[in-house]
């Protein structure tokens, strides 16, 4: 019997959730196993399925130590279901059931509102493996291969975890959605994946990285929401899930830093001073500091949309619920119930951005969105230490919160990085200048050719500074198997 710290291996499926005492949910996860393993070789990453790739497995849920190293095939990779331990006597810890016991069954009267949130969590796990699913093919190192099949297969795990709560508390409804998590496609006409963002392309790298940093940081954001939720199981879900998630950041965090740190060093070599030189910096093999920007751009602004709208009754309801709290809930100090409180939101009114007090519980899409890109400048500082180290006179930045929108206040005007509203016309002639165009595609493209000889990278990026579990420069991350 699982103890909540360590894991039941001995099943299909390996858990802390006393699977094997639980006839009914074993079954239904070992009937939806099957078309996931299939959804896994359809849609998961493209070659390399008899590779042996260095992957961490969750073996327990302490935090002082939860995982093991090893050469694994993917296919092969143990998903499991792990839920954080259950903290005793864990009570409500915002909205209008404040203080009263965590919820350890589905409260009846919010079984739909926890279902969707569910499910739109569930979404984004398969959908992001399908995004990146043809990386492996022009991976700059076997290092960075090795994290890209880390973060997917932990992607698949954090499906599985969504599974289990849609089998185990929501019956036939649960089973359907657990089904249909298999039959959307990212991109797909008829059956996209449910968020905007998560039906873009990943042509490149340099995409990963960005999608790694920025959309990987929307999913730490929306899970501490759901960490903090009454209903206790989700609430231990999301916290494992988030253990995993840190280092997806890292990947994307420490990726665009070896982009720029190539860039500059390659700059100073060649004695170019001009970071808009760009034909000249292009020669040079490596990707200028305003292209980068262009990919911050769009995939911030992407990303953004993931928050939803800035004035939503769908977070105030789940918030009043006692379903999804806000960042850090547990060390905030307020009355966690915000009925008298008012929140400033920035609106776009006729023609012009006006800041409005709104009543705080419609605003929490919004309030996780600024907590979220509080943490977004905090890596974008990072690799601005590096540009000015070299001495180069150039800072990366976000755009304007504005600027590239298709949810809330702004998705129906336009504006450039700095918040300038533009007309229709002047969007059109600018829009090359601000997102990445044709061209700049092309000129990534050209760069991304596999590098699979041990501890070699690609041209375009810096090597990282350590090795993952301390391994040396030279390690061999995938066994490639063709
Ligand atoms: N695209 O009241 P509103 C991750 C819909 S990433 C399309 O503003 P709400 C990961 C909305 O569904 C984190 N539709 O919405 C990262 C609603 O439709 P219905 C994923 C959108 O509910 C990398 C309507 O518009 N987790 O984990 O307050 C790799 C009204 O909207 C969009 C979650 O998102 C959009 N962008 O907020 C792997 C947490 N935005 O219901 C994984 C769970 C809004 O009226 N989800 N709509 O038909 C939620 O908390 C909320 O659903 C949202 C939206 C924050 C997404």
């Amino acid at each position: 019997m699982p103890d909540g710290i360590n894991i039941d291996y001995d099943g299909l499926i390996p858990n802390n959730v006393d699977l094997a005492g639980d006839a009914r949910v074993r079954k239904a996860l070992e009937t939806w196993h099957p078309g996931y393993i299939d959804w896994w070789k359809d849609m998961g990453p493209e070659g390399f399925q008899e590779s042996l790739v260095y992957l961490r497995t969750a073996i327990g849920v302490d935090p002082k130590g939860w995982a093991k190293f090893d050469y694994v095939k993917m296919p092969d990779y143990k998903w499991g279901i792990l839920l954080a331990p259950k903290v005793e006597g864990r009570t409500i810890p915002f909205g209008k059931h404040k203080g009263e016991p965590a919820w350890q069954e589905v409260p009846g009267e919010y079984r739909a509102m926890l279902r969707r949130l569910i499910t739109v969590q569930g979404d984004t796990e398969p959908a992001s493996v399908e995004q990146q699913r043809h990386l492996g093919a022009t991976a700059p190192s076997l290092y960075d291969l090795r994290n890209l099949f880390q973060v997917n297969v932990e992607e698949g795990r954090h499906l599985w975890a969504m599974v289990y709560l849609l089998h185990k508390y929501f019956g036939n409804d649960g089973r359907e959605e657990a089904e249909e998590l298999l039959a959307r496609r990212s991109g797909h006409q008829d059956t996209p994946r449910m968020l905007g963002a998560f039906n873009e392309a990943t042509p490149d790298w340099l995409s990963f990285f960005m999608f790694t940093f920025f959309t990987d940081r929307d999913g730490k954001m929306q899970l501490e929401a759901l960490a903090q939720s009454g209903f206790d199981p989700l609430s231990r879900t999301c916290r494992f899930m988030l253990t995993e998630e840190a280092h997806h950041m890292f990947v994307g965090d420490s990726g665009v830093q070896r982009v720029v740190e190539r860039t500059v060093e390659a700059m100073r070599d060649a004695d170019i001073t001009d970071p808009h030189d760009i034909a000249a910096i292009r020669a040079l093999g490596v990707i200028d500091l305003p292209t980068i920007q262009k990919k911050i751009n769009l995939h911030f602004s992407l990303t953004l949309d993931l928050f939803g709208n800035e004035i939503s009754t769908n977070a105030a309801n789940a918030f009043n619920a006692g379903i999804k709290g806000r960042y850090r809930e547990d060390k905030l100090e307020d009355d966690h119930a915000l009925l008298d409180a008012t929140y400033p939101v920035l609106r776009h009114v006729s023609g012009q951005f006006v800041t409005e007090e709104v009543p705080a519980l419609s605003a929490l899409n919004l309030r996780l969105r600024n907590d979220y890109v509080q943490d977004c400048i905090s890596g974008v500082t990072r690799w601005n230490r590096v540009i000015e180290k070299a001495g180069i006179g150039f800072k990366l930045a976000l755009p304007h919160v504005a600027f590239n929108r298709a949810i809330g206040e702004f998705a129906g005007i336009h504006t450039d990085i700095d918040g300038n509203i533009l007309d229709e016309a002047v969007w059109q002639a600018a829009r090359d200048g601000m997102l990445p165009n044709d061209d700049d595609a092309a000129y990534i493209t050209s760069l991304m050719v596999p590098v699979t000889e041990n501890g070699k990278f690609a041209g375009w990026i810096a090597p990282p500074k350590m090795g993952i579990d301390n391994k040396p420069g030279d390690f061999e991350y995938v066994q490639i198997v063709a």
